[in-house]
């Protein structure tokens, strides 16, 4: 009798494991509320900024903050210079579109390089581009703009843009899917071309420093592929960050309603939209039926409600007990940075710092303080100290 009913156990088991709908990584948890982060109080260095999107740390110690309308802003002796940096290639500010990141190129001591990431055309004609140029006092010279999607859309959403560099001196950008339906491109819904490598839409690409595809990428020998992919089945990365010592590289993208996520990033993998989402269209349905396939990457955090993905930074530096190698993620509607906790390439906490205004990037600074950016109110640049 025990027998039998241990064979009928068995069995009920195979079942349950034969016809079990659960996906090979199981589904991954909403994370709505978390516990505050303790420790750290928040202070404002400068404001008065406009829509700020990013900020990069110069050696002197002085920093270019760029402003979504089209500006670039030094920041010398925490003082704004009242007078943008010169010489920015033309750029489309309509929407969530304009000028976006900025990065230093790795040798600046030596070249003095910028890199933008922007918008350009018109509202009804418009790409991400990369734009190089050479900082000469308050004025950017010799600017070329080295890589622009291949193909213009229409309206002021999902451009992207975060730039991080490789150990080889490439360099990472994400650029969008193009926007929400009824945004169309070559007879359907834009944000398709997520799933197609024929265009730049919903991907992140690796560059050289001259904005050319990489060699190694891994479409470069694929017919019809576009040769920058790196990654494709994204729908808006707007945060990017490496672990240099691991060389892990995180991003964090937008869904529509729900479905925000954390990414892993590796080569030649496909992040799933909008085939595969934990998204809600914003007038209600799901997106997708399906919230993970075999041949996808889960996300490694799925944020339901959105809490509005922003810059990403990997922390390196010693200045908060327990904080070295966590991530922090800003928070555009929830006014907030989370800091997440990894063991290796898993999640396994996840915090906030209340901020109470929309965080729009957040950087490790060559001080070893993290800083923020907000692009609500009066817009700021604040430093986050151990408390
Ligand atoms: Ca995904």
């Amino acid at each position: 009798m025990i027998r039998r009913v241990a064979l009928l156990g068995l069995a009920a088991l195979l079942l349950l494991l034969l016809f079990s709908t659960a996906p090979v990584g199981g589904p991954v948890k909403p994370t709505a509320d978390v516990p505050e982060a303790e420790g750290w109080r928040a202070e404002v260095v400068v404001d008065g900024l406009e829509h700020p999107w990013a900020i990069a740390w110069l050696p002197d110690g002085s920093a270019l903050i760029t402003e979504r309308p089209g500006r670039l802003r030094l920041l010398r002796d925490w003082a704004l210079v009242p007078e943008p940096i010169g010489g920015l290639p033309p750029i489309l500010s309509h929407g969530q579109g304009g000028l976006m990141d900025v990065v230093l190129h790795p040798d600046f001591d030596r070249n003095q390089l910028v890199y933008l990431t922007f918008a350009t055309g018109t509202p009804d004609a418009n790409r991400t581009a990369l734009a190089r140029g050479r900082l000469e006092g308050t004025r950017l010279q010799h600017v070329d703009v080295i890589f622009a999607n291949a193909d213009p859309k229409s309206g002021g959403q999902h451009f992207g843009s975060r730039l991080v560099w490789m150990p080889d001196k490439s360099l990472l950008m994400s650029i969008g899917d193009g926007g929400n339906p009824p945004v169309s491109f070559a007879g359907g819904n834009i944000r398709d071309q997520a799933q197609r490598l024929e265009t730049h839409f919903g991907k992140m690409l690796r560059l050289t420093e001259d904005g050319r595809a990489h060699p190694d990428n891994p479409f470069i020998d694929l017919k019809g592929a576009r040769p920058e992919i790196y990654s494709y089945g994204h729908r808006n990365i707007q945060g990017l960050a490496r672990d240099p010592a691991s060389g892990r590289v995180w991003a964090n993208e937008h869904g529509a309603r729900g479905g925000d996520e954390l990414n892993l990033i590796e080569a030649g993998k496909n992040y799933g939209w909008p085939e595969v989402s934990y998204s809600l269209e914003y007038r209600g349905p799901r997106v997708s039926e399906e919230t993970s396939r075999p041949g996808m990457e889960d996300p490694l955090i799925n944020w339901t409600p959105s809490k509005a993905p922003s810059g990403l930074a990997f922390y390196t530096g010693d200045r908060y007990p327990g904080w070295q190698g966590n991530l922090f993620s800003g928070a555009l509607v929830f006014g907030q940075v989370r800091r997440i906790v990894l063991d290796g390439a898993r999640v396994v906490d996840e915090q906030k710092l209340t901020i109470g205004n929309r965080v729009r990037d957040v950087r490790q600074a060559p001080d070893g303080y993290l800083y923020l950016l907000t692009d609500s109110g009066n817009g700021a640049l604040i430093r986050i100290l151990p408390d």
